[in-house]
């Protein structure tokens, strides 16, 4: 069994983790309302003083914090402690909107590097790995943060990031790299260049793979393990809360185990904001109870999982969430119906003619939605006898209708003609007007 990091913070009883959190987050509540004016706004808006937050069971009196609440913000407007205390910026992409700016205070890295050196432990490294990390470097948290948490671990972390796939394969054997980090799409990627290159991947060092910062199915899990001949990890996080680190699988493989000791989750009807209980799907909340620099109050991420605290046979008690079924703002609605491109994911890997490469395209005709599925067929499949693609797409079409509730278009296309990715791959092309 791979070793747990830090054995005291990730399997103290549930008694002690209560305590903990709630000691945290007095005095964390206390400073933000001191330090930082928006916060304070909105408490006095609410009616909440930090008096009134005497344990962790007060949580939900405190207000949510939203992706809006950073754009009024922006850039520096949430941050709790001065700017001469903060070393180091990150920022989302940008894509829905303005730039979300995370700060990060000394602490909060090396904050960082402890919970993401618990994340590489749970996939069996340790102070003699050769950590490659492939998520990329820069304003994204992916590269970073892999990086730290193995210079806490005292690995070697090579700073590959993202791209240039060949050069990047050519130094994961010459350097031996036994854990690589990066997207489960760009690890997808790298195994397809490394059979292109005609490399044999036993020739390689790989033990395992931390993939993380997109959804994705157990189906390709087992297509990944196959595919690098390796053990695979799933890690969880985002920009506002720390980057990757906030949560992440074990060998036990029954869900994401939250550092909850700095980050409090809690799962909310995403209508009416109320708590929801253990085992039932919602929209994920964090509250930071140690981060200085960017310290969120009921931060709203709108991805969709539920929670259990039921004890793990790996010995960690910290609580578990399931996979993430995607963002809320991901899901599709098609004809009325919900449509998450993981089912789709999930329905397609089962099928073994197909490679694990497909797109979402919706549109609208008159005033009917319409989804088409375009899937790439496995080079070994690659076949221009109509009555054998035909079957295929038969057996596509009845999966994804028994999987989704709906009857979707089912293009089949050639191998690689669906663009790769090196980072978060785009699964979804919505032409209907907003
Ligand atoms: O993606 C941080 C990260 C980097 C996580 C590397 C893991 C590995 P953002 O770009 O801010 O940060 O995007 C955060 O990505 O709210 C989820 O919707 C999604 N996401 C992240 N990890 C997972 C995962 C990074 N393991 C958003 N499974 C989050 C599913 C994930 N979705």
């Amino acid at each position: 069994m791979a070793k747990i990091w830090n054995p005291e913070a990730e399997c103290m009883s549930r008694e002690e983790m209560h305590k903990l959190q709630s000691e945290r987050l007095c005095s964390k509540i206390k400073e933000i309302y001191e330090n930082v004016p928006y916060y304070r706004a909105k408490m006095d808006e609410k009616g909440v003083s930090p008096a009134d937050i005497r344990s962790v069971d007060d949580l939900s009196l405190l207000p949510f914090t939203s992706k809006q609440d950073l754009r009024e913000a922006y850039p520096y407007g949430l941050f709790a402690r001065p700017l001469k205390d903060i070393v180091e910026i990150h920022a989302t992409s940008g894509t829905t909107g303005k730039q979300v700016i995370a700060g990060y205070t000394k602490n909060d890295i090396a904050l960082w590097g402890e919970v993401m050196a618990r994340v590489l432990t749970a996939a069996g490294g340790d102070e003699t790995s050769v950590v490659q990390s492939s998520y990329g470097y820069g304003l994204f948290t992916g590269g970073l943060g892999a990086h730290y948490g193995a210079q806490t671990m005292g690995a070697m972390a090579i700073p590959t990031s993202s791209g240039n796939t060949e050069r990047q394969i050519r130094l994961m054997k010459d350097l031996g790299t036994t854990i690589l980090c990066c997207t489960p799409s760009y690890a997808t990627f790298i195994g397809e260049t490394i059979r292109d290159m005609g490399l044999d991947i036993s020739e390689f060092k790989l033990k395992a793979g931390v993939f993380g910062a997109e959804p994705w199915t157990v189906e390709m899990k087992r297509e990944l393990e196959k595919l690098l001949n390796i053990k695979t990890i799933d890690v969880y996080g985002l920009t506002e809360i720390i980057g990757p680190g906030v949560g992440f699988s074990c060998e036990k493989e029954c869900g994401i185990h939250i550092s909850e000791d700095h980050f409090i989750p809690e799962i909310i009807d995403p209508e009416t904001g109320e708590n929801l209980p253990d085992g039932t799907l919602g929209e994920l909340v964090f509250t930071c109870v140690t981060k200085e620099g960017l310290p969120m109050m009921r931060y709203r991420t709108r991805d969709i999982t539920s929670i259990t605290h039921e004890p793990c046979e790996c010995g960690r008690t910290l609580v578990r969430m399931g996979k993430i079924q995607g963002r809320s703002d991901d899901m599709l609605i098609i004809r009325g119906v919900n449509v998450f491109p993981s089912q789709v994911e999930s329905a397609l890997l089962d099928i073994t003619d197909v490679a694990p490469y497909y797109m979402l395209v919706v549109d609208r005709e008159g005033t009917r939605d319409t989804l088409e599925v375009q899937v790439e067929m496995s080079p070994e499949f690659f076949s221009d006898e109509v009555r054998q693609l035909e079957k295929l797409e038969k057996e596509i079409y009845e999966k994804l209708k028994s999987a989704l509730g709906l009857a979707t278009k089912v293009k089949l296309v050639a191998p690689k003609s669906i663009a790769r990715s090196e980072g978060k791959a785009v699964r979804v092309i919505d032409k209907r007007k907003k």
